[in-house]
């Protein structure tokens, strides 16, 4: 008697399982809990716990974690992780629509980075879903401006310094500018100027002041040359396999999810400079012969972009501009 209660109450206990029953996703991301895509997807993810009373819970594996940047698509393709984020430009090898956001000043304020989005969604989102992806939300990071250990006032006076990287775009512009690009994550820029691999950069200031660049450089020039996006996907089938109600939970928090990280974007543009300021920075505009020079190195990486997107790249272009 005795005996059959004590194996009698774990099969009690199971059969209230499904009651319960939670789901548990794991979403890595390559940035870091300092920065505000990080601080969105934490929103999200409460969101959708609590849209959901806790069935479908969200556990993000931030800063490269648990995959490299590099990884991450592929493990949410295959259905390592059903959910992941990554630098959207960070596909443009695969594909150059997934690159047409970080092209230098083919869209560099947020009203017509917004346009360039809902220009180049439908492609981007078309490709995506041929691999197994479903996109959730894509947010911009604040404008791309320039951190150098001098004044530059002249472009001339880049040539010849390491650049980092973090997509093909930088890469070609650090070469355009005589520069020498090398590829650093942005958890790594630290290091990497402070070992002297490299001397300047092209990143937000949202990626500069977490980066404490006041530490390893002393000029920000404020180009704001364009605002490369983050994307975040589901693996289709993962998501398809949720019941109703969960998909409806999760598509609810994305467009929330976007329509905040494009604010907390905008807004942070302005404090992360002041930050910057404040760690001892000189902000400077352009002088201009830099920004002619920019803008001429925007015009070569255009026709550059559209050679190699062909008429595809053409129709996005032709949406963007509203022809
Ligand atoms: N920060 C990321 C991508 C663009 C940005 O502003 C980086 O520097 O790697």
């Amino acid at each position: 008697m005795h005996i059959r209660h004590s194996l009698l109450a774990p099969a009690f206990a199971l059969a209230a399982v499904p009651a319960l029953a939670q789901t548990n996703w794991d979403m890595p991301t390559p940035y870091g809990d300092g920065i505000f895509h990080t601080q969105n997807h934490m929103r999200f993810v409460e969101d959708v716990r609590e849209a959901t009373e806790g069935g479908l819970n969200i556990t993000i594996h931030s800063a490269n974690s648990l995959f490299g940047h590099a990884e991450i698509k592929d493990a949410v393709r295959q259905g390592l992780v059903p959910i992941g984020e990554i630098l959207l430009s960070r596909l443009a090898n695969e594909d150059p629509v997934f690159g047409v956001d970080s092209i230098p000043f083919l869209a560099s304020s947020y009203e017509e980075a917004a346009r360039l989005w809902a220009a180049s969604r439908p492609a981007v989102e078309e490709k995506l879903a041929a691999e197994g992806l479903t996109v959730l939300y894509s947010v911009p990071w604040p404008g791309q401006s320039l951190y150098l250990r001098q004044e530059v006032t002249d472009p001339a006076q880049m040539q010849g310094l390491s650049f980092r990287a973090y997509n093909v775009a930088t890469e070609r512009l650090a070469t355009l500018l005589g520069a020498t690009p090398t590829q650093v994550e942005e958890g790594d820029i630290p290091t990497a100027f402070s070992t002297g691999r490299v001397e300047a950069m092209i990143t937000s200031p949202s990626t500069g002041a977490n980066a404490r660049a006041w530490d390893f450089v002393s000029h920000y020039i404020d180009t704001q040359a364009w605002l490369p996006k983050n994307i975040v996907f589901v693996n289709t089938a993962a998501f398809e396999a949720l019941p109703e109600d969960q998909r409806a939970a999760i598509l609810e928090a994305a467009a929330a999810a976007e329509a905040r990280g494009w604010e907390m974007s905008q807004a942070e543009t302005a404090e992360k400079i002041a930050e910057l300021e404040a760690g001892g920075m000189q902000i400077m505009q352009p002088t201009e012969a830099l920004a002619a020079r920019l803008a001429e190195i925007g015009e070569t990486m255009t026709a550059e972009w559209l050679a190699e997107a062909g008429a595809e790249g053409q129709a996005v272009i032709d949406a963007y501009r509203g022809n």
